[in-house]
């Protein structure tokens, strides 16, 4: 039975993009510079561990010069004064939605200041480069990994996903084309499940048919508007 409350927001790119963050698929973004083949797949990474881990490398120095924007400041502030549950489910590898004060959050495709063994497993919080080679401080092996869900890799805390998006009375989507799946998926296993769907893009994604409402402009304007109108619901 749905929660009456409970809200799970799935965010991309876009949210990140007003703090000065590259997208992907934007004329001059990621994809745009480098080939996913060749940067996003376990297959790059056993071809050219250097070039991935230099990809990820320079994205997490990246993240240490930007701030959160008003869009993640304004979902922090809605998880806060929210009577009913708040999650989260970022695209996003950047740690913005944690420093803007948000605390239960999925990184369902990984996060930049952690590293994975590729031998036993285990995460370690990590800043700074992050060569081929780094040793686990858990096992000892050499087989430190960027904590990236590559193309072709499954994404992180699915079961978890699936049944908050059963139990919420809303979903929205902030932020992403709804190119990339299983996130892409969501809206459509949400309205299955008879909740409610609304997306807030710069401009229409690839998923905007699937959703009951759609808001298109910078998040930075629509996300705080969109906190102001829930928080002033009776
Ligand atoms: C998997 C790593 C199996 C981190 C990424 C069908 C079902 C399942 C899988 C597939 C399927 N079809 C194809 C697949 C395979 C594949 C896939 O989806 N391929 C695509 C290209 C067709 N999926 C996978 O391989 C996934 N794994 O399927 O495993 C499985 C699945 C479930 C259960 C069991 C087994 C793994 C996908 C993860 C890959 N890793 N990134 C990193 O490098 O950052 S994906 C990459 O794309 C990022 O994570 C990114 O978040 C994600 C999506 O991109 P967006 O965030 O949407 O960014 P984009 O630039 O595209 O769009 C930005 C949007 O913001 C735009 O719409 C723009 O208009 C808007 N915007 C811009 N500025 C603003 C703004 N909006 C508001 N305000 C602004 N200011």
């Amino acid at each position: 039975m749905p929660d009456s409350r409970a809200i799970v927001i799935l965010t991309g790119a876009g949210i990140s993009a007003e703090s000065g963050l590259e997208t992907f698929r934007s004329a001059d973004g990621l994809w745009a510079n480098h080939r996913i083949e060749d940067v996003c797949t376990p297959e790059a990474l056993a071809r050219d561990a250097a070039l991935v881990h230099r990809f990820y490398d320079l994205r997490r120095e990246a993240l240490a010069t930007v701030v959160p924007n008003a869009a993640h400041d304004a979902l922090a502030r809605l998880e806060r004064a929210w009577a009913g549950d708040v999650l989260i489910v970022t695209q996003n590898v950047d740690d913005l939605h944690e420093r803007a004060g948000s605390r239960t959050i999925i990184h369902m495709h990984g996060e930049l200041n952690s590293a994975l063994c590729a031998a036993c497993d285990r995460r370690e919080p990590w800043s700074g480069s992050l060569p081929p080679g780094a040793v686990c401080p858990s096992c000892g092996a050499p087989r430190l990994r960027p904590d990236i869900v590559f193309f072709g890799e499954i994404p992180y805390q699915m079961e978890r996903i699936e049944e908050a998006l059963a139990g919420a009375s809303l979903f929205a989507s902030i932020g992403t084309s709804g190119a990339v799946y299983p996130a892409a998926g969501f809206v459509r296993m949400a309205r299955s499940m008879g909740v409610e769907t609304l997306e807030l893009n710069l401009e229409p994604s690839a998923g905007s048919g699937w959703f009951d409402d759609c808001r298109h402009g910078p998040a930075s304007l629509l996300v705080p508007r969109w906190v102001d109108e829930l928080l002033a619901q009776p």
